[in-house]
């Protein structure tokens, strides 16, 4: 799987490494490859994507990955997917990569996760300092314009880990992909928000733990959830996901970004994935670079039952 490109999956590579390695894609696969830029971030670093389409006008997948800067499997496991989409004969994922467009962010966070690789591995937030510079960042996944500080799991506190900002879209990054997403919305129809780490797969609503406040399409989003963990669990691995909408499943959280597509863009498919560790797991965050690869098949696995059930549905 490292054909043609001089990128290995058995350790985390810094940002620098991951844009030059984007870069050297695009360059390998020219035919079937685009950048596409997202914006700037707060620090003025570019928030890349790669369109991947093999055709035109095929129902499109979006992936927002690493928007929590610590969650390093996620731009990990991206770029591993971005590889396979290229490179895979493996019919299945061929007709994969074949039959959709992929748009594909590996790096969102593009400031936190250069700051958690020199300066503080477990950084979750951007790199925006409060006006009152009592703390720097805000909480990304909580500052989307979706009963944004609302209902709980995020707070006003500038110097909490789950800040959600002054305002909704108060970070540069966050701006940018709404405004990104909004001017590209007839492009995808399906939205994953990568993040680490428990071992679920969540759907909206965020906003709510109320059962009785549930999408039109409850019944569809929990289908695909079945599909996507007995695909998982099918591997040798036999690891266990749970699904079900986040609100219940996990815990509350308000303007995360999956929410936002979900009601602003009114996608009926949009999902987190919270990748390895397993809840409770001893490593958490800091996931061995041995476990890149398996979580990166469960990944594939997962993607094709959760695409294939959508299709069908
Ligand atoms: N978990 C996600 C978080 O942002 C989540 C869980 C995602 C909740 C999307 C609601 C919506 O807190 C981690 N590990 O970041
Ligand atoms: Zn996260």
């Amino acid at each position: 799987p490292q054909d043609n490109v001089s990128f290995g999956w058995t350790k985390y590579y810094e940002l620098e490494e991951i844009q030059a390695w984007l870069d050297e894609i695009l360059a390998t696969y020219p035919e079937v490859t685009k950048e596409f830029i997202v914006g700037q971030s707060y620090e003025g670093r570019t928030i890349r994507g790669i369109t991947i389409s093999h055709g035109t006008d095929k129902p499109g997948i979006f992936i927002e990955s690493n928007i929590h800067a610590r969650e390093w499997i996620t731009s990990a496991s991206a770029t591993w997917f971005i590889n396979q989409l290229l490179t895979s004969q493996d019919p299945d994922v061929r007709n994969l990569a074949d039959s959709y467009d992929w748009h594909i962010v590996p790096v969102f966070n593009v400031d936190g996760f250069d700051y958690s690789h020199k300066k503080d591995r477990m950084w979750r937030k951007t790199r925006q300092p409060h006006s009152t510079n009592a703390c720097i960042g805000a909480d990304a996944n909580r500052n989307f314009d979706s009963y944004w500080l609302q209902n709980g799991g995020s707070s006003d506190n500038p110097c909490s880990e789950t800040f959600a900002g002054d305002v909704p879209n108060s970070e540069p990054e966050a701006k940018a992909l709404v405004e990104y997403l909004t001017a590209h919305q007839d492009e995808f129809k399906v939205y994953l928000s990568f993040h680490s780490y428990g071992l679920w797969l969540l759907s909206p609503y965020g906003h709510t733990a109320d059962p009785l406040e549930k999408p039109e399409n409850a019944d569809d989003l929990l289908e695909i959830g079945e599909a996507f963990t007995a695909a998982v669990k099918a591997l040798p691995y036999a690891t266990d996901y749970v699904h079900g909408p986040t609100g219940t499943t996990l815990y509350v959280a308000s303007g995360t970004s999956v929410d936002w597509v979900f009601n602003e863009l009114n996608k009926e498919v949009a999902f987190t994935l919270e990748f390895r560790d397993k809840t409770g797991g001893s490593y958490g965050f800091i996931l061995p670079p041995v476990q890149i690869i398996p979580n990166c098949e469960e990944l594939m696995a997962g993607m094709l039952a959760l695409i294939g059930k959508t299709k069908d549905l």
